[in-house]
């Protein structure tokens, strides 16, 4: 039986992750946080406590900035492969939480390639590189061979978590490779995500228990797929041959206005806009209700404009290929947020 360890068990890909790999007969162990309240409720249906789980499905307390804890598990569990999932994932966040950030997503992204190092160094590793790596546009569309340039703290942790998994390859010969990943998205996103956020908050709008959303810059463009599509690709990554790296994508950007637009029209609202800028408005064409107003606080000092991935090298080498289309998984949203509020 092979084993795994997921960081970031709790989190939406550790979730979508750690299903796939039991489905595939492994033994899957995760890193939990200890928090004051309850974290595990995406991966709840899978845990053991009383005879319901999974009996393959094991957690233990850890976090990524404690190394001797790290490398206590590793030599314990002796797993075949680690999933780097575990950080502090939110761009904006990044910006008040450099440090942590830093620590976390950089450093102990170096912890683990570490101990593997030390510890059992023909233990498989993929990390979660982040199509945020490329941030400022250099080329279009963004492929492994684009030069990256970070536009945030998150970003720049990312870009030293990216190379040090490179740099442990090439040194000490580690099966470690990154997956550039866009932007991938669920009804487990957290719900301050901009997706889950907009599909979260047409399902208060219509329970009324929301009046309006609040959104940033609607402007900005990503490559949205679906997480549980992702989650494969990973896992193909260490059934290779040799480690390398791979950009997942759908090959197709849409606005955050778009989005909007869209998820807004599967509950039967057509978004009209008016004004401009900070001005400007959403508003229910029909009744000429405002549903989106625009707030400076979702602003990021710098932003990321656009993001839209070759997906070419991950077709053609790992036969991999999304099946859940950017309409469908809007649909998937909104129905999940609304059905989940009735
Ligand atoms: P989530 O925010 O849903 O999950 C993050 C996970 O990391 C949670 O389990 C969280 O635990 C855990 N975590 C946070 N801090 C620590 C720490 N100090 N020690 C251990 N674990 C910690 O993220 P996603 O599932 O969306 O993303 C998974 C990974 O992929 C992340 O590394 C993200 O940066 C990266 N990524 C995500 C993309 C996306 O579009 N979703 C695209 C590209 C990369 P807790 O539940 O306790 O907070
Ligand atoms: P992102 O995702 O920063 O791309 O990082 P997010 O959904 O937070 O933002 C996407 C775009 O939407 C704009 N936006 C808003 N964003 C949020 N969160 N809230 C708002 O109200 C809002 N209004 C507009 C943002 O400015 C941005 O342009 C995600 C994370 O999962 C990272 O961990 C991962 O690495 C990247 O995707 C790929």
């Amino acid at each position: 039986m092979k084993t795994a360890l997921i960081t970031g068990i709790t989190g939406q890909d550790g979730s979508y992750l750690a299903e796939f790999l039991l489905n595939k007969g492994y033994e899957v162990h995760g890193l939990v946080r200890r928090s004051s309240s309850i974290n595990t409720h995406r991966i709840d249906h899978l845990i053991d406590a009383d005879g319901t789980g999974n009996r393959n499905f094991i957690l233990h307390f850890g976090d990524l900035s404690d190394s001797c804890n790290l490398s206590k598990l590793i030599y314990k569990i002796e797993p075949s492969e680690i999933y780097n999932l575990g950080a502090q994932s939110h761009v904006k966040v990044s910006f008040d939480v450099p440090e942590f950030t830093s620590d976390v997503n950089a450093l102990g992204t170096l912890r683990l390639l570490d101990s593997i190092k030390e510890v059992a160094a023909d233990i498989k590793f993929y990390q979660a590189s982040s199509s945020e790596l490329f941030g400022k546009v250099q080329e279009i569309p963004q492929s492994e061979k684009t030069p990256f340039y970070p536009r945030s703290p998150y970003a720049a942790a990312k870009l030293y978590a990216y190379w040090i998994t490179v740099n442990y390859r090439e040194a000490y010969n580690l099966f470690a490779c990154n997956g550039i990943l866009f932007n991938h998205e669920s009804p487990r996103r957290g719900e301050t995500f901009v997706t889950r956020k907009i599909t979260k908050g047409i399902a208060n709008i219509l329970s009324g228990k929301q009046e309006k959303l609040y959104l940033g810059n609607i402007d900005a463009k990503r490559d949205w797929g679906f997480a549980g599509d992702y989650v494969e690709a990973m896992w193909l990554m260490l059934q290779q041959q040799e480690p390398d790296d791979y950009v997942i994508a759908t090959g197709e950007t849409h606005t955050v206005r778009e989005f909007c637009e869209l998820a807004f029209k599967n509950v039967g609202i057509n978004l009209k806009w008016e004004g401009s800028g900070e001005n400007e408005k959403g508003i229910n064409s029909a009744n000429g209700n405002e549903l989106i107003n625009i707030s400076r606080k979702f602003f990021r000092p710098t932003e990321v404009d656009l993001l839209l991935g070759d997906p070419t090298k991950a077709k053609t080498k790992l036969n991999w290929k999304q099946k859940v289309s950017f309409e469908q998984l809007v649909k998937m949203m909104v129905d999940s947020d609304v059905n989940g509020i009735k």
